[in-house]
């Protein structure tokens, strides 16, 4: 099995734990130690269910064993694609106890998806739910065992069918847990994925506990906050940023929204008192017009996040008027640098920017395509190097070579410029991918599916800017043969076992790329030509 690694050169090691970032804190030691501390306190709240810190640690207690007496040793992968409901929290501190690595993996991701991160990860068991929103996981677990050899174990919440139910696991007194090394890796993330298939993120215990225990702080929890999970649990935005991480750190209430609409959140917030959550661009434009409306008392919120893909500053405007809570933008990276707006900023900087960073140590450089810092206040693509964000991928040497520069620095894709004040405004980005609602589509992953048509010569798949997604996905096609139609194209990516949200948008057909400038075209120029095209011809 390849090493799971997160190289941080020793002097910056050094540097990041004498500065008091690093503080050899671990996931089993945090558990228990809030277990001890806030053991009656309501931990997680969701799906009729209602823990307190002691029964967190207890149900995950049991979910350690219960891996572990599978034949599982510490160090081996586990694929976790769990929706917002309580077992996902019993099911990854339960992982952390037994020193097994959790590769979190959205709802939305299918087949396609699920192999490639068991296959790069080296995923020895996966643990589904069995059914949600109307799709059967454990029939996405068949496919996917039988295409994956080494993938040994599945384990189900709820009716089980032929695997293993996660309701049967048992606590076993005999089996005891030893400390994880807090400078190893504790779990996989995945990337948004750029170019191709995602990548997997390997972060530490050191380095992951310091960003969400900064971000509590910054975002000003408290034991007394509510935390509600309105994305999926898996994003690392709900998670670190500060996410019920963040909220568990500090013995605070998380509540777990099944889905992020008004429906279902408002009644939540008003019921369990919530006093923070997380959303992407669209679903904050939704919250702001079901507020106008609301039959809710939505008074306990204090601030509402939101990150993923740029928010407008003549929608984050809305914000304080109409939900009388602070807006706080969230520019952040499942690699790592994550940039807040601080609660107490003018209210100009928290409209027109995408906050500052964490941390006084995260190195921010603005470049041209040369590598060359650009003047103070103009674009450029933003690299980054930190206590918290990552040397590399796991097992992925070619992306490595591409997204990272000799000295360490990560290259974000992003194009930002940053004020006098220190704070990054997102211009746009330097990589082709889609930023659809927050979900990132990588344009060549989609275009190879498309290749796979028979009747399809070429494709080039653009971003167009959307009023509510931000951006949606528009592919060009150039046929071959008979000319397919767009819905039957759109049915042969679902076919493709691909997550939803990755099926174009909107295809336009074309009969040639109509290249008439001489020499080579890259991808690149020919989307940014065919999106420029299509914009001029709106
Ligand atoms: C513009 N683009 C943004 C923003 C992310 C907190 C919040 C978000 C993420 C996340 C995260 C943006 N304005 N406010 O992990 O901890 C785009 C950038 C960035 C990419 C990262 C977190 N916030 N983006 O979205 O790994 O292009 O993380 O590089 O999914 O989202 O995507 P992801």
């Amino acid at each position: 099995m390849i090493p799971l690694q997160q190289n941080f050169p020793a002097e910056f090691a050094d540097r990041y734990r004498a500065a008091g970032y690093w503080r050899g804190e671990t996931f089993p030691a945090l558990l228990k130690d809030r277990a001890k501390k806030f053991g009656n306190r309501t931990a997680v709240v969701g799906a009729d269910q209602r823990w307190t810190y002691c029964e967190l640690l207890q149900r995950a207690e049991i979910a350690a064993c219960g891996f572990l007496s599978l034949g599982l040793n510490p160090g081996d992968r586990v694929v976790v694609q769990l929706p917002n409901i309580p077992e996902f929290f019993s099911v990854v501190f339960g992982l952390f106890l037994a020193r097994l690595v959790p590769v979190y993996a959205l709802p939305a991701h299918r087949q396609t998806e699920i192999v490639h991160f068991a296959m790069r990860a080296e995923a020895s068991a996966y643990i589904v739910a069995a059914t949600h929103d109307g799709f059967d996981y454990r029939e996405l677990a068949r496919s996917v065992k039988s295409q994956v050899p080494d993938l040994h174990h599945v384990v189900v919440v709820g009716e089980a069918q032929e695997f293993t139910d996660f309701c049967d696991f048992r606590l076993d007194p005999a089996i005891g847990f030893a400390q994880p090394d807090p400078s190893s890796v504790a779990f996989l993330q995945i990337s948004g994925g750029s170019t191709g298939l995602s990548k997997l993120i390997p972060r530490t215990h050191d380095d992951y506990i310091y960003s969400f225990r900064a971000s509590a702080e910054i975002c000003g929890l408290t034991e007394e906050s509510v935390y509600l999970v309105s994305l999926p649990a898996a994003h690392n935005f709900p998670m670190s940023s500060p996410g019920y991480f963040g909220a568990f750190y500090v013995g605070a209430k998380v509540v777990l929204a099944p889905s992020p609409s008004p429906e279902t959140a408002f009644p939540l917030i008003e019921r369990e008192g919530v006093t923070i959550t997380g959303l992407v661009p669209p679903l904050a434009l939704l919250w702001l017009q079901a507020a106008q409306t609301r039959k809710h008392d939505l008074s306990s919120l204090q601030v509402l996040q939101v990150g993923g893909a740029k928010f407008m500053p003549e929608s984050a405007k809305r914000v304080r008027p109409i939900l009388g809570c602070t807006l706080q933008q969230v520019f952040g990276m499942a690699e790592g640098l994550v940039n807040y707006t601080r609660l107490d900023d003018p209210e100009e900087i928290i409209v027109e920017t995408q906050g500052r960073p964490i941390c006084p140590d995260d190195e921010v450089l603005i470049v041209d395509d040369q590598g060359n810092p650009v003047p103070e206040g103009e674009p450029g693509n933003l690299l980054t190097r930190g206590p918290y964000t990552i040397r590399g991928y796991h097992n992925d040497p070619g992306a490595n070579a591409r997204s990272f520069t000799q000295d360490g620095f990560y290259k974000t894709g992003d194009v930002v410029k940053r004020t006098a004040q220190g704070y990054l405004v997102v211009q746009g980005r330097a990589t082709d991918h889609i930023n659809r609602a927050g979900e990132k589509i990588s344009a060549d992953e989609i275009e190879d599916h498309l290749l796979a048509h028979p009747n399809v010569f070429d494709a080039a798949v653009v971003s167009i800017p959307d009023e509510f997604l931000g951006e949606r996905s528009c592919a060009f096609v150039i046929p071959q043969g008979e000319r397919p139609k767009g819905p039957a194209l759109k049915a042969f990516m679902r076919s493709r076992k691909v997550a939803d949200f990755k099926v174009p948008d909107q295809i336009v057909f074309v009969d040639s790329f109509d290249l008439t400038a001489v020499g080579k075209v890259s991808r690149k120029e020919l989307r940014a030509r065919l999106r420029a095209q299509f914009l001029a011809e709106q």
